[in-house]
């Protein structure tokens, strides 16, 4: 007989599937140990495939389910492909070690194709995470808007409907496959994967369990106005940088400011303790005079990057940034706002370019330079409707019990970290305070961390493994660790600290050593 404590995990209605269940779970003889409760007891991932082969589940048809042995990095696991008509395509992955629960990986920009096994997936999937991603109901370019032209239902889809059309689905897959629905269910994604995470714990809140929001793109009409906005400034006469020229405003941000957190280490980790007045560097005159200054254009770009913006009489907004000194990392400016001196290749030009063409303008050639951004309220309205995670009001998120955690990094130049500080403390304003707040919700910024990952500061942290301690065991997060890593090996790390908390270098000065080491810093008031 198999053990009691083991015989809850099995409801498959499936009997050969709940009898294979059954082999691994003490296997019929009293005197095997029970299973461990976080590990399910499962069929093989071969079986898993077998299981949903031409299965049609809560509308998905999947089209392909096979085997994937284990690599050097992934476990072996059941990836399944499926099709929710006409064209919302998913991908499950099903681990032979199944810990119980369901992990949906966010998308990224306009999607458009399914994300990978890498990152986040990977860390979910080795974890023992069945895992679940879209490509948001359209195929094409992540920098594409196209899909929205002429195809409601795909907006729609991109916009918020995707991720709970394709959990209805993958909810109904591990239960097949593995003859029990998952414990739990988590969201985790960053950019437009971080507003779809929002999207759904607004307009879905019994969705998740919990849900991860990284570098949030929740207010899009706000954040894709202030890109036209730049990528006007930049195009404008004389608003192009040389690579020196921004070099010479990081440099002189870092020179301000670097160690007000305790220490010389090229990232400004008290950016609130920073002052740094660009025009220091104006070129006499304001004409452009080499590279050891700034013109008036090129000032008039910062001014820009670190000024609100507003439109519609404040109905839509973006905060601007923060000077921070690694403007000139490579995924910071040149990636996103000057192209490396071709600022039509730049991330925001592109952005708000496609974004003009398909959702506002609805002109594939309109020049997004020359458009007004608010020439049409209702085309904002519009986009908004479909888009914008705005509302902070996220009590019934509360009441269901589950858990999110925000996370930004401080170096972001897609989406300003401002942007999520205030939505943060929107959602305390709206949830009756701080202590309310506490209860079910975390957010840490990450200093000299890019758009969701690289640049100078410590870009990797398990904010997964954080959340399911709060969520299973009720230990809620505070000082996490965040680790910098080269080819997996970790360089150094830093505690990645409660906002509005930094880290402070508390160590023994001029020791490179003791520097790389997170022990070291001290998560202090700014
Ligand atoms: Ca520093």
């Amino acid at each position: 007989m198999p053990s009691l404590s083991c015989t809850p995990l099995i409801r498959s209605t499936i009997p050969a599937l709940a009898a294979l269940a059954m082999v691994g779970c003490g296997g019929g003889s009293s005197e095997e140990s029970p299973p461990s409760p976080t590990i399910a007891s499962i069929p093989t991932a071969e079986q898993a495939c077998a299981a949903l082969s031409g299965k049609v589940l809560a509308s998905a048809t999947v089209t392909a389910a096979a085997t994937v042995a284990a690599s050097g990095t992934a476990p072996m696991y059941c990836k399944v492909t499926a099709t929710i008509a006409p064209q919302l395509n998913f991908e499950l992955r099903l681990p032979q070690q199944w810990n119980g629960k369901l992990y949906y990986g966010g998308g990224g920009g306009y999607d458009g194709s399914i994300p990978d096994l890498s990152g986040a997936n990977l860390n979910a999937l080795q974890q023992g995470y069945a895992t679940v991603n879209s490509d948001s109901g359209h195929s094409g370019s992540s920098l594409s808007a196209a899909f929205a032209l002429n195809d409601t239902y795909a907006a729609n889809l991109f916009g918020s409907l995707s991720v709970p059309t394709v959990m209805s689905s993958a909810k109904e897959m591990v239960q097949t496959a593995y003859g029990k629905s998952p414990e739990r269910s988590y969201y985790e994604g960053c950019s437009n994967g971080g507003r779809e995470g929002l999207m759904a714990a607004q307009r879905d809140p019994n969705l998740f369990d919990g849900v991860i929001a990284r570098a949030p793109a929740y207010n899009w009409v706000g954040f894709m106005g202030q890109f036209n906005r730049t990528a006007k400034a930049v195009a404008a006469q004389g608003g192009q940088f040389t690579s020196a020229k921004l070099a010479l405003m990081a440099k002189s941000v870092r020179d301000a400011c670097d160690s007000s957190d305790g220490i010389v280490d090229g990232v400004v980790s008290n950016p609130r303790a920073c002052s740094f007045d660009p025009s220091v560097l104006r070129c006499a005159g304001g004409a452009d005079a080499g590279d050891s200054c700034l013109s008036d254009a090129q000032l008039a770009v910062v001014n820009s990057w670190t000024t609100p913006a507003s439109w519609t009489g404040g109905m839509y907004t973006n905060p601007g940034w923060t000077l921070t000194g690694n403007e000139d990392d490579p995924g910071a400016w040149p990636l996103w706002v000057t192209g490396n001196g071709n600022m039509q290749t730049a991330l925001q030009y592109l952005f708000q370019d496609t974004t003009v063409k398909n959702y506002l303008a609805r002109d594939p050639v309109q020049d997004s330079l020359a458009y007004i951004w608010d020439a049409s309220p209702n085309a904002l309205y519009g986009l908004a409707a479909l888009n914008d995670a705005t509302n902070t009001d996220l009590r019934p998120l509360k009441d269901s019990d589950a858990k999110l955690i925000l996370w930004h990094g401080g170096n972001d130049a897609a989406l300003s970290h401002k942007a999520t500080t205030a939505y943060y403390q929107g959602v305390i304003n709206a949830v009756g305070g701080q202590a309310s707040a506490d209860q079910f919700v975390r957010y840490y910024i990450a200093p000299g961390v890019d758009h969701c990952s690289g640049g100078p500061g410590a870009d990797e942290t398990d904010l997964l493994s954080a959340l399911d301690a709060w969520v299973t065991r009720d230990s809620a997060p505070g000082t996490l660790i965040a680790r910098k890593t080269s080819a997996g090996a970790t360089q150094f790390t830093r505690p990645l600290c409660l906002y509005p908390q930094y880290p402070r270098y508390t160590g023994p000065a001029n020791d490179t050593a003791a520097a790389a080491q997170a022990s070291n810093y001290t998560c202090t008031p700014p």
